[in-house]
């Protein structure tokens, strides 16, 4: 078997931090590096190699991957939905020309895989709401949607074009408790377990009915890291896969945590991340991620909500 160098792009957020962990414990402390603009999250600190960097210097991400070895590739570095709105040009420029510098650099120096993730922020209002398939209509309207979509087409051209093993996901909002989320609009799914305990109460930006696909990071880790492995003839998806783990409302999750908080209580004051919300799909049908590779989540909404309060 070939000895795997493993290159993570964006290690300090909210997914990087987790699916480092989990790819040292597979190739091993020393073959995954981390890497950043910001400083080594505290949970990284001692658990391997990690390396400073801007990935949109592309002579840096060059050297590094030479002198590294790297032979595999995990693009995290992005900037979110509801950032993204804050500084439009910011985002496709970053959500863009990481990923273009990181496709050139795999082509030349013949990295064997890749990974990058997409979101289900590429739907837009009139895609459909509920179990929204694999292929239909894509108009969104946010920046990160339009760079996540774009980003699509570039991992399907790179492969199409030069044979490079692109693989990817379009994540639902991902709910963990080691480390943060960047702001996205699925973000108080998170926020409202640290109030719930901390404050008993919680004021969501989003209405209470207001549904939208989501996943405990556990399950998005597994499928990350699943997609990867799976034989390449199984990958016959070359933009990026839907994949599904529940969905709910602030209603239900306020509900489910209150069942384990008995005092526990959620007033709502919409922002502009309504707007967002209400773009994308309210549930997602991931039946071709499920036929092609066999993806199949562990956790719903009661047992991520037991989890996280355990562990927060
Ligand atoms: P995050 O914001 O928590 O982490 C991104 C990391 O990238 C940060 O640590 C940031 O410092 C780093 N970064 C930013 N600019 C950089 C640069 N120029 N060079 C190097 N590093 C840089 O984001 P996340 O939630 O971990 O998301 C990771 C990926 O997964 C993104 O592509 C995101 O779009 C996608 N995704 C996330 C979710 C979610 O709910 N978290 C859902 C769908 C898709
Ligand atoms: C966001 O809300 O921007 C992210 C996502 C669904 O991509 N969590």
């Amino acid at each position: 078997m070939m000895k795997e160098k493993i290159l993570v792009i964006g290690a300090s957020g909210q997914i990087g931090v987790e699916l480092t962990l989990a790819l040292r414990k597979i190739y091993g402390n020393a073959n995954v590096v981390a890497s950043d603009l910001r400083e080594e999250n505290e949970l990284l600190k001692g658990s391997g190699p990690y390396v400073s960097m801007d990935v949109m210097n592309k002579e840096m991400l060059h050297v590094q991957v030479i002198r590294q070895n790297i032979t595999q590739i995990y693009l995290l570095a992005a900037i979110l939905s509801a950032t993204g709105e804050k500084n439009p040009n910011l985002a496709w420029s970053l959500n863009m020309q990481s990923l273009l510098n990181v496709l050139d650099i795999a082509k030349e120096e013949k990295i064997h895989k890749i990974y990058w993730p997409s979101s289900i922020a590429v739907f837009g209002p009139t895609s459909p709401k509920q179990n929204c398939p694999q292929q239909t209509v894509i108009e969104p309207i946010t920046v990160y949607g339009i760079s996540k979509y774009a980003g699509e087409f570039w991992c399907n051209y790179y492969h199409q074009r030069w044979g490079l093993d692109v693989r990817s996901i379009r994540y639902p909002g991902l709910i963990s408790y080691k480390s943060a989320p960047g702001g996205g609009t699925t973000d108080y799914a998170v926020e409202i377990f640290h109030e719930a305990l901390e404050e008993k109460k919680y004021e969501c930006f989003l209405r209470e009915d207001t549904y939208l696909p989501m996943m405990y990071m556990p399950d998005a880790i597994k499928a990350t890291i699943e997609l990867m492995e799976a034989p390449v003839e199984k990958i016959k998806i070359r933009t990026s896969y839907n994949i599904s783990g529940m969905s709910f409302s602030p209603k239900e999750i306020a509900a489910e945590i209150k069942k384990h908080i008995p005092e526990f209580s959620i007033t709502y004051k919409p922002d502009y991340r309504q707007q967002i919300a209400n773009s994308w799909p309210q549930s997602i049908d991931d039946s071709v991620a499920r036929n092609h590779w066999g993806w199949k989540e562990d956790y719903d909404l009661s047992d991520m909500t037991k989890d996280m309060l355990e562990n927060l």
